[in-house]
């Protein structure tokens, strides 16, 4: 199977050494766009072009024959709490392997990371999640309602669990106004069993 899909595929940015040929015929596993993951056994595919899909219909619901809503038709009613433009960026990639039933956050899993995600008390930073894999991950944050990024100004939907669809990306924006360690998952809980779950901690700033 692999060696008849290889001939076209881009191999650059891949290690020939230690070439995964699951990876091979799933997608394209291409490191650049994801130099944050260590490329292991736990990271099946990378998602060659992620893009926000925060406009489209979920899995199954294209083709239904009634209008359905989709996370940009959400506006909140109340003007947003903080409208503060964020401070800082990152982007969090959800990373797993089906046949191996791996999944985690950067392609590690719970069990491998030394240190929470950190947050000053009261910053606001902008999170983008990519969807590195060919599943929904709903991906929910203890302790706090952040602001998806959906074009709607200080009338963002607040939420505390947001769905990322396959080969999408979410970005929203967070105040970490909630001093503590909470937990940061997918709600499948079985995807959390197995490691796609971080602690974020939030630390007020020491004088
Ligand atoms: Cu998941």
């Amino acid at each position: 199977m692999g060696g008849a899909n290889m001939a076209g595929m881009d191999m650059k940015g891949m290690d020939h050494g230690a070439m995964d040929m699951s990876a091979m015929h799933m997608g394209m596993r291409d490191g650049r766009n994801a130099p944050s993951v260590p490329l292991g056994p736990g990271v099946q595919t990378i998602s060659p072009m992620p893009a926000d899909r925060t406009g489209e219909p979920g899995q199954g619901l294209a083709n239904v024959g009634h209008k359905v809503l989709v996370y940009r038709d959400l506006a909140a009613i109340d003007r947003n709490p903080d409208a503060r433009a964020p401070s800082r960026a990152m982007r969090i990639h959800l990373t797993g392997n089906m046949e191996r039933y791996m999944w985690a956050f950067d392609g590690k899993k719970l069990s491998e990371v030394k240190d929470p995600i950190p947050f000053r008390a009261g910053e606001r930073v902008r999170i983008t999640l990519v969807n590195d894999t060919m599943m929904n991950h709903p991906i929910h944050l203890h302790g706090h309602f952040f602001e998806l990024v959906t074009g709607h100004g200080d009338h963002a939907p607040r939420k505390h669990t947001v769905n990322v669809q396959p080969g999408g990306t979410v970005t929203f924006d967070l105040t970490a106004d909630a001093v503590g360690d909470w937990a940061f998952h997918c709600h499948m809980l079985y995807h959390m069993h197995a490691g796609m779950m971080q602690i974020v901690s939030v630390r007020p700033d020491v004088a």
